[in-house]
């Protein structure tokens, strides 16, 4: 039991006593009378036109579906005028292997694993486009046959003129292309839903593994033509989502459409290969850059390309993501002049969506690359040319030359306060020793070390809460954001406890059921505690408002003296003239204790919208060493030091950010999803795709600077991406650090050992 100010405490997780004990409910544990079970029939080939054939003998109680069955009860527009959209079931042409060509619905699970392995389909190769820069050539394989091009959409910003003739103006100019692989979220749990349709009430009920179910809601009704009102989406636990699970896909839909049809309810399992090979992907940019800069590494202008692969078909979110690379184009520095330009294009491929930190990791990862790169072109340190390039403390707030408007920052104190964790000079020497020790030959260990500083843009929107006291004097919060291993029934428990004086335990927090939550927007984009956790501040506040001025009567005094903490309503300064909190919400529920004209009852629900998004920021830095033999890497100090302005709780914010490097460290050095020629997934399962665990995994040493945002009352920015962002761009830097004198400056991710080592031994002249 904690009572005083709890913003800002390390208090544990209330959610997690049920999560560690298996009592917590996942959709796979929804059961309901007469469920049927599901699964889709998947294409194997990566472009081919199909016919179903045959669907051998169903039996009873066992249905088999495709398009047609669909085609006329969903609504079914395509995202942008001109970008094909994607049929909820193939319609007789499948752009990308594991495509659904159809649906098997029967009794039992192993039924239809056995009938849709009966199901014939034949299907007629076609052409295909994989690579997304070859997919663009003269005479390649289209995707959509209706498209002029693969190349679908091409936009624009900046003078780009104007940048072409800072950029040749300059005395130094460094050019790269930097690739930003293709990667899986790997929620534990994979996709899931049950949906009901009751046929008497006509009210559909669906259980989603989901980041924003209101969201969601509103697409079931847009595409099932069913009102938002006969429609209840609920997002019990939900076993991760990384940015893969915001969106509602083409197969839930189905599933959904199949239980309308039916009057039964049906479940959909997710498996793993299914999973690797349907759920959509993340990142998948290729970033061509130019940079002039000073001799003195005082950057002047930069120009991006983006290439970004879209896959089969675009996402909701597909066109929208590249843009937030091209916003943040400017990293941490005070660059005068950007122009920048998308080429978005189809391949037969997975499409891509959000994954943590969705567009902006990409760019903190090239802007620290090309940054890098001028340090080594100029021969400077990689600190210096950071320092003199970062936006001042006092341009705040600073609107990029790409148009954001950043709210607060710090940039040098964080670099500062991460290079005094890792003892920057002292690993630096060490470096240069190792070096000395070497006399020139190639040593059996490299050392290198790496800055990622990043700023990052979130909490977008607008969010709602409810903040009712219940006359026992508990509190029920209910929230639009919808935590999926964030922990945000603890923070937002934190802000209402705090905000009242009382305990956290009193205090219940509801999310993730559009029935008795708010419309909100959902959790992604580390908005849960900037704008969602502003929405129960404000609220918990109007409710504080009616409570002062009921305790005002009570203790006969003015209200602008009442105040509230430790569970006592007291009159500033005379704490004996004070009433229990219990005693004054007993009074809200008795129509005779209330002042005259108080309504009943102490319940409040209020929207909070964000004026702007906020900037959360930091500096990485990792030290690690090569073996120049096996070229392993291992990471030998690893510090990060973010900005999130006011924390609601160290303990999670710390959980966050590891959570956030583990992805990114993983994203520079092991993960990637990979096709062959033919459009075959070859990373289909967890043997083939390494995904972060704790083995292959450094210590971390976390620090913290706070610089609040102006932009929500709790001066909060987002942490949930930070780690995702600052950890790629400081680890790559790191063994480019370690390689450059070999000639080394650039670098794809993942650096598996086998690419690494070829590339070291072209340079040395080994091979
Ligand atoms: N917090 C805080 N003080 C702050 C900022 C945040 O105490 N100044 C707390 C929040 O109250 C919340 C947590 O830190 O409990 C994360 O908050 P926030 O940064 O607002 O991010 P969101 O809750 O909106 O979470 C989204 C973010 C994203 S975008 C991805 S992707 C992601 C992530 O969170 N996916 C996750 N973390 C994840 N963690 C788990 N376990 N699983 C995922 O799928």
């Amino acid at each position: 039991m904690t009572v005083g100010s709890l913003v800002g405490a390390s208090v544990r997780r209330k959610e997690d006593p049920r999560l560690v004990q298996g009592m917590a409910t996942y959709v796979g544990d929804i059961s309901l009378p007469g469920l049927l079970h599901a699964r889709f029939v998947r294409s194997p080939y990566a472009h081919a036109r199909f016919e179903i054939t045959g669907q051998g003998n169903l039996g009873t109680d066992a249905h088999f579906y495709s398009w047609n069955d669909f085609k006329d009860s969903m609504s079914f527009k395509p995202l942008l005028k001109g970008l094909p959209n994607r049929p909820f079931l193939a319609d007789g042409e499948v752009r990308m292997s594991g495509e659904p060509v159809g649906l098997v619905v029967a009794s039992s699970l192993e039924q239809v694993y056995d009938l849709s392995e009966k199901i014939e389909v034949k299907y007629e190769p076609l052409p295909v486009a994989i690579d997304p820069e070859e997919a663009v050539k003269p005479g390649a394989p289209k995707v959509h046959a209706q498209l002029d091009s693969n190349l679908v959409r091409v936009t624009e910003e900046g003078d780009r003129a104007d940048v072409e003739a800072r950029i040749k103006a300059s005395p130094v100019v460094v050019e790269q292309r930097i690739y930003n692989q293709r990667v899986a979220a790997v929620s534990l749990e994979a996709r899931g839903i049950v949906a009901d349709y009751n046929r008497g009430t006509g009210q559909l009920t669906i259980w989603l593994s989901n980041q924003a179910p209101h969201l969601s809601r509103s697409e079931f009704s847009k595409v099932l033509k069913i009102p938002e009102h006969k429609i209840r989406v609920i997002a019990p636990e939900v076993g991760g989502g990384f940015g893969s699970k915001i969106m509602v896909y083409p197969e839930e839909l189905i599933i959904a459409a199949a239980a309308v049809k039916l009057g039964r309810p049906v479940k959909w399992l997710e498996g793993r290969s299914e999973s690797m090979a349907a759920t959509y992907h993340g990142r998948c940019q290729i970033d061509y850059l130019r940079l002039g800069a000073t001799e003195d590494g005082i950057i002047q202008a930069l120009d991006l390309r983006l290439v970004a692969d879209i896959g089969a078909y675009a996402s909701d979110d597909a066109i929208f993501i590249p843009t937030l690379t091209t916003t943040m184009a400017s990293g941490c520095y005070a660059i005068p002049a950007i122009s920048t330009r998308i080429e978005y294009v189809f391949t037969n491929t997975t499409p891509t969506t959000a994954y943590r930190g969705a567009g902006r990791p990409e760019a903190a990862y090239f802007v620290e690359r090309i940054i890098d790169e001028l340090a080594a072109r100029l021969n400077m340190d990689p600190v210096e040319i950071r320092l003199r390039n970062f936006i001042k403390p006092e341009a705040f707030p600073y609107k990029s030359a790409t148009g954001a408007l950043y709210d607060s920052g710090e940039y040098a104190s964080t670099l500062q306060t991460a290079l005094d964790l890792l003892d920057y000079p002292a690993m630096r020497q060490k470096q240069a020793q190792h070096k000395a020790e070497a006399g020139g030959k190639l040593p059996a260990r490299l050392l290198g070390i790496g800055i990622g500083s990043y700023v990052e843009r979130g909490a977008m929107g607008f969010e709602n809460a409810v903040v009712r006291i219940n006359p026992d004097g508990s509190v029920s919060v209910f929230t639009g954001v919808s935590p999926h291993g964030q922990g945000s029934e603890t923070t937002m428990a934190q802000i209402v406890a705090d905000t009242f004086g009382i305990e956290m335990d009193r205090i219940e927090v509801s999310h993730g059921d559009t029935k008795d939550t708010p419309y909100g927007q959902g959790t992604y984009g580390s908005r849960s505690a900037a704008v969602g956790g502003s929405a129960v501040k404000i609220t918990a506040l109007s409710v504080k408002d009616k409570i002062k001025l009921l305790a005002a009567h009570m203790l006969e005094a003015a209200e602008a003296d009442i105040e509230m903490a430790e569970g006592q309503v007291f009159v500033k300064g005379v704490p004996n003239r004070s009433v229990s909190f219990e005693k004054v919400v007993r009074a809200a529920y008795n129509p005779d204790k209330l002042p005259p004209g108080m309504e009943i009852g102490l319940e409040s629900s209020r929207f909070f919208n964000a004026p702007d998004v906020v900037f959360p920021f930091g500096s990485h830095v990792c030290a690690l060493e090569i073996d120049t033999e096996t070229l392993d890497i291992k990471i030998l100090n690893y510090v990060s030091v973010d900005d999130c302005g006011t924390v609601i709780n160290p303990m999670i914010v710390d959980g966050q950010v590891h959570g956030g490097i583990a992805q990114g460290i993983s994203q520079a050095l092991y993960e990637q999803v990979v096709y062959d020629q033919t459009g075959q997934i070859l990373s289909g399962s967890l043997m083939d795709y390494s995904f972060p665990n704790t083995r292959l995994l450094p210590n971390m040493q976390l620090g913290r600077t706070f610089t609040p945002s102006p932009r929500n009352p709790l001066g909060a920015k987002g942490i949930g991406e930070s780690g995702a962002t600052g950890s790629p761009p400081a680890v790559v830097n790191a063994v480019l650090d370690a390689l450059r004198p070999y000639g080394i400056s650039n670098l794809d991710m993942p650096l598996w050992p086998d690419r690494l080592w070829k590339i070291l031994n072209d340079a040395t002249g080994k091979a």
